[in-house]
């Protein structure tokens, strides 16, 4: 755990959340600021700090949290209509919290990807 990380506070219950889904080895909970009416934060319990790096570091816990993504979709009634599946990563992709994160958004049409 990284104490000066965000998301293993928030992994470790330090800091509250609005929390839809855990398993050993993840944990989604409600974004802060939601930008759609399912707007829900997945994420490795333990600390990588982009999806690149989980993906070399841990190919199983970068499967784990693949599959923490599709229950938390099916849970939030998004495998009928569809959903949208965001890694931001680094400076250029937005990213602002340093800890490996999906975003799953959804629960209305979102149109066409932009950049
Ligand atoms: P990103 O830009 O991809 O690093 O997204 C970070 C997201 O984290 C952003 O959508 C807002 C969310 N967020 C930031 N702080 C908190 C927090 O304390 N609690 C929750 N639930 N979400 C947070």
């Amino acid at each position: 755990m990284d104490n000066d990380c965000l998301f293993c506070r928030i992994a470790a219950g330090e800091i509250p959340a609005a929390v839809v889904h855990e398993t050993d080895t993840t944990l989604a909970f409600r974004d802060i600021d939601p930008k759609a009416p399912v707007h829900v934060l997945v994420i490795p319990k333990a600390h990588h700090p982009d999806v690149a790096a989980i993906a070399t570091a841990d190919p199983k816990a970068a499967a784990d949290l693949l599959a923490a993504v599709a229950a938390v979709a099916e849970a939030e009634g998004l495998l009928a209509d569809g959903y949208r599946l965001i890694f931001n990563s680094g400076v250029n992709g937005g990213q602002e919290v340093f800890h490996v994160h999906a975003h799953v958004v959804g629960g209305k049409p979102l149109g066409p990807m932009v950049a």
